[in-house]
């Protein structure tokens, strides 16, 4: 199935239902899914086995090479299998253009988080973080985790497979 952009699907409205259809065809949302039918697959041909790496997908869709910081307020965090997500209402801190966005972040597994130091209730809504992510290729506010910096100062990585930081 090929990624469905936003801009396919016609301009921004406020009616609510064509802007939830519009959220739930976003590059992020589909590879959510994507991610839940790949892990439920590797879970079943595993069976049982603990998930090494995380390693069913590639990251070729966010942008290594162009990583930006973001500083806003978190909306939700979802401690779940395949991935662990931050959303948030950001501005990217060193762009001249300061619009806030509502962000999607993708995060390792709960189990790779849980080595390096993360906890399950460690971010929470209204939490004024900054993160340096690769953001989606396609301009979409969606972007995979390389940093996070907490309200009091405490820095987290998000463990190997999504590699480090190159920014700061
Ligand atoms: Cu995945």
């Amino acid at each position: 199935m090929p990624w469905r952009r936003s801009s396919d699907i016609g301009p921004l409205s406020d009616d609510n239902s064509y802007t939830a259809i519009r959220r739930f065809f976003t590059t992020m949302a589909m590879r959510r899914i994507a991610c839940g039918y790949a892990y439920a697959l590797a879970v079943v041909l595993t069976a049982g086995v603990a998930l090494g790496a995380h390693a069913h997908h590639s990251f070729a869709m966010f942008d290594n090479e162009n990583q930006i910081k973001l500083k806003g307020t978190v909306t939700h965090f979802q401690w779940t299998n395949p991935h662990v997500y931050i959303e948030l209402d950001a501005e990217n801190v060193y762009s001249e253009d300061k619009t806030v966005k509502g962000w999607t972040v993708e995060c390792a597994n709960p189990g790779i988080l849980n080595r390096i130091g993360w906890k399950f209730n460690m971010i929470k809504p209204g939490d004024e973080i900054t993160i340096i992510v690769a953001p989606l290729r396609s301009g979409e506010p969606g972007a995979l985790l390389k940093q996070v910096t907490l309200p009091d100062g405490r820095v987290f990585a998000n463990g190997g497979p999504a590699g480090p930081a190159l920014i700061q």
